[in-house]
């Protein structure tokens, strides 16, 4: 059973979570074309070769799925702004991008839902893609405008603004492993992402500060990385992948460094004189996000380059993503991020959840059984003193899974993809009766 809202501390925020180019619709109210665009136009990159030209069809049935999101009892929902529909050549405004985001955010105060607003969500647009997309220091200062574009339209009714969701994906999953836009796999365009991710995260919150915005952040993604066995190397090897993945982003936030483990591999590769902008990344949030979906198995792999390392299949039961379901994990997160590097600051866990392949009229056992193990990890960090504040379900629909394509379904609620119709799942009613208020 999922452990009811009374089991929680008094003000715990619910939320459901969803990002533009999943979900909205790219081609429709002057978006111009994203990197997203260009990389699933291009043979091998997504499966079926989907784009989220159409996704959702959000853009026009938003207050649908506003209505699905009160109704499944959330206090808030975390949303995405596309940038290339604000600013469809990066710079210049689209008036009617605003005036979605505009809409969007007075529904949510219609209906009582707090809107927690992530920035940027990874759709660049491609006139900037063009121009070196994250490998190009520019593109950080354009960010800051975009920032301060959105809120001075919306900024006055989001509760929080988060800059940047999941650095790591913008940075090491594009540019190193090349599996998301811009599909590079280069170590020296990977070190110089993410560095830049960072200084665009500084430079933006910079910006917002002197604007008055209140509740500012950033959402990153962590994992549990587990040594495949426990040998020296493969003991290294996981150290290695762990500074990559848990501890680049926070560490240059909350201590002004990078890890030793990572330095080793990227050093050579970062721009010149980066020492000099960790002050500016380095400066105070008021909140944390943490992304959590699974552990990472990880051994040595001697004779390849750095990071010489590989990944090893898991025992563990496994959602349709092939991720092992480990709910320790979770908890294990949180406790070491209060522990080592945020102390009482609050976090909130900004997206967990699972795929499954599912259809409207299935019980969704798996999903609400994955709920119900997080929500009770979630409850075991806060009792070990985690200044947790609240958790957003990834995700409300069905939606575009980036190369994976519109299969691999992470919705509560069905999303068909030929009428578009939305069907709420066996999950979504049982977190419903969990989160109702007796
Ligand atoms: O769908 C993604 C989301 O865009 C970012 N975090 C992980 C989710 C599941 O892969």
């Amino acid at each position: 059973m999922i452990p009811p809202r009374a089991t929680f501390p008094e003000g715990f925020v619910f939320g459901a979570a969803t990002a533009a180019y999943q979900i909205e619709g790219a081609r429709f109210g002057g978006a111009g074309p994203s990197h997203w665009d260009t990389f699933a136009a291009t043979p091998g990159n997504v499966v079926r070769a989907e784009d989220g030209s159409t996704a959702c069809d959000h853009y026009h049935r938003w207050a649908e799925d506003l209505d699905l999101v009160k109704a499944a009892g959330f206090d808030a929902y975390r949303f995405s702004t596309s940038w290339a529909r604000v600013m469809p050549d990066g710079v210049t405004v689209n008036p009617a991008g605003l005036d979605f985001y505009d809409r969007l955010v007075d529904g949510m105060g219609e209906r009582g839902l707090r809107p927690f607003l992530t920035l940027y969500h990874w759709d660049l647009p491609a006139a900037l893609a063009d121009l070196g997309g994250w490998r190009n220091r520019d593109t950080c200062a354009r960010f800051a405008d975009f920032a301060e574009t959105v809120l001075q339209r919306i900024g006055d009714r989001v509760e929080t603004v988060a800059t940047i969701n999941e650095p790591w994906c913008v940075a090491w999953l594009s540019h190193f492993f090349g599996a998301h836009a811009p599909g590079l796999r280069d170590i020296r365009a990977a070190a110089r992402a993410m560095h830049h991710i960072l200084l665009a995260h500084g430079l933006a919150m910079e910006r917002m500060r002197g604007m008055g915005q209140k509740n500012l952040g950033i959402v990153l993604n962590f994992d549990h990385a587990t040594p495949a066995s426990d040998s020296p190397a493969d003991l290294a090897a996981a150290a290695r992948q762990d500074a990559i993945f848990n501890r680049w982003f926070i560490e240059a936030i909350t201590q002004h460094s990078y890890p030793p483990e990572a330095l080793e591999g990227l050093a050579p590769h970062l721009p010149a004189g980066w020492q000099d902008d960790m002050p500016l990344i380095g400066q105070p949030i008021d909140w944390l996000g943490g992304n959590y979906y699974t552990r990472h198995i990880h051994a040595a792999a001697p004779g390849t380059p750095w990071p010489a390392t590989r990944e090893m299949p898991g025992p563990l039961p496994k959602t349709q993503m092939g991720w092992e379901i480990y709910p320790q994990g979770l908890q294990g997160f949180l406790t070491r991020l209060s522990r080592d590097h945020v102390g009482d600051l609050p976090i909130y866990v900004t997206e967990n959840g699972m795929a499954n392949a599912d259809l409207p009229d299935l019980p969704d056992a798996a999903r609400t059984s994955f709920i119900a193990g997080h929500f009770g990890a979630a409850q075991a960090a806060i009792a070990a003193g985690c200044n947790l504040k609240g958790f957003f379900y990834w995700s409300l629909l069905d939606n575009y899974e980036w190369a994976e394509g519109y299969e691999k379904r992470f919705g509560l609620v069905h999303v068909d993809f030929d009428s578009l119709a939305r069907t709420p799942k066996a999950s979504y009613h049982a977190l419903a009766r969990a989160l109702a208020r007796n």
